[in-house]
């Protein structure tokens, strides 16, 4: 009967985690380019996971959090992206994450405007005169511990810079 037994435990314990700790703190990164979309338009990250905007178009964006059911802009989940010169050059990036669990839809306001349905309720559109890709520049953050859902983001959600995605 030794009172230390459970201490040996505790360094194993710890080695075991810190690769899943390391996973859990790793950004999810959200890209755009020319094509006025976001390359990953929905990701999943779990609370307090940061989320990484990286503008690699030469043209700037916004990020503008929205309550679908209101059309209320957020003033904590919002930012304006500068762009860049390309590939080597400085990238303008901003980072958020959230405490809760819930759905987190945001929009370009260069790109796109918020279109009212029904109720009071709104949803992203193309704003005229916008070219690239046809849908409206807008995403969702899926703020979740579910473990499909996090397993579930695209294969550039986990790069920094995505090569070739370049333009403006
Ligand atoms: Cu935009």
């Amino acid at each position: 009967m030794s009172a230390m037994r459970p201490f040996p435990a505790v360094p194993l314990l710890a080695a075991l985690l810190a690769p899943a700790l390391a996973r859990a703190a790793a950004p999810v990164y959200v890209h755009m380019n020319g094509g006025n979309y976001f390359l990953e338009p929905v990701v999943a990250v779990r609370p307090g996971q940061p989320v990484v905007f990286v503008n690699q178009d030469t043209g700037a964006h916004t990020i503008a959090g929205y309550n679908p059911l209101t059309g209320a802009l957020s003033r904590r989940f919002e930012a304006t992206l500068a762009g860049t010169k390309g590939p080597g050059h400085k990238l303008a990036t901003y980072t958020v994450s959230f405490a809760k669990a819930g759905f987190k839809p945001y929009l370009c306001t260069v790109h796109a405007r918020l279109a009212s349905t029904f109720g009071g309720a709104v949803q992203p559109v193309k704003r005229a005169g916008t070219h690239g890709f046809k849908g409206p520049m807008a995403g969702l953050i899926v703020v979740t511990t579910d473990p499909a859902l996090l397993a579930d983001n695209p294969p550039t959600a986990a790069e920094k810079i995505v090569p070739g995605f370049f333009g403006g």
